[in-house]
């Protein structure tokens, strides 16, 4: 019998991570349906990068237990929000908003949370559009609502965010103050670089900087 519950654990298991990589499925195809047609219609590409990942069966049972859940598949999916996610990397910050816009807007998306860190950054400087929407994918059996936790992003908060992310992993979450302040700081460079090219590319886009003409002096790049 023991081998029975073990086998029905894990045809349920497969099932539920399933689930969750068939929403990153649905997701990653309306961003590709939006880079294609941005590319074809605006002749630009606002996406750099588009990554995925399934949180590890480990790191899942590590915060069920980190926040005392059920350990029940209905409790997991209801507590457990993060199980997919979706890391948009976009050129400009505009962009970052644009593509949040057109996402999120999205009649069969529900939105359940948004969570501005760029409008407000989080005390270490870290800096992203997160939102988490639920996303129908349609199994053999019906319909379920899969959550995916998304992130919108410029190249700029990134490469911040990644190297962060190393450093912190490093000193094992114990970070010495000094650190924090450098990364803090570094942060703070990373918003400047952002603005500087948000500015130049409204200033590109508003004709502002013209294609360059035959008489043109230009300088080598
Ligand atoms: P990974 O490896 O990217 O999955 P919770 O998700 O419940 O722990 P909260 O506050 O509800 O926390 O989630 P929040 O703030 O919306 O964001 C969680 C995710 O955002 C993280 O997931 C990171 O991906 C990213 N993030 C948030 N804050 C930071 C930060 O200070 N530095 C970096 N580098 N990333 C951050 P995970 O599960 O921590 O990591």
């Amino acid at each position: 019998a023991l081998l029975g519950d073990l086998t029905q654990l894990r045809t349920e298991f497969t099932r539920f991570m399933l689930q969750y990589r068939f929403g990153v499925d649905e997701v990653i195809t309306k961003i590709g349906i939006l880079r294609e047609e941005f590319r074809l219609l605006h002749d630009y590409n606002p996406i750099e990068h588009v990554g995925s990942r399934l949180k590890s069966p480990e790191s899942i049972i590590a915060k069920v237990a980190r926040k005392g859940s059920d350990p029940s598949f209905e409790a997991i999916r209801e507590s457990i929000t993060d199980i997919a996610g979706v890391r948009l990397t976009c050129s400009f910050t505009s962009d970052v908003y644009r593509l949040f816009d057109m996402l999120t807007s999205q009649s069969d998306l529900t939105v359940i949370e948004v969570k501005d860190y760029i409008a407000h950054p989080k005390p270490n400087g870290y800096r992203s559009l997160h939102a988490l929407v639920k996303v129908p994918v349609f199994l053999s059996d019906g319909a379920v609502q899969v959550t995916v936790e998304l992130q919108f992003r410029t190249i700029a908060m990134d490469f911040w965010a990644s190297l962060e992310h190393k450093i912190f992993y490093k000193y094992r979450r114990e970070v010495p103050r000094e650190v924090v302040d450098h990364l803090t700081e570094a942060a703070e460079t990373a918003n400047r670089l952002d603005s500087l090219m948000e500015d130049l590319h409204q200033r590109v886009h508003a004709g502002g900087i013209g294609v360059p003409g035959p008489d043109d002096h230009l300088v080598p790049t």
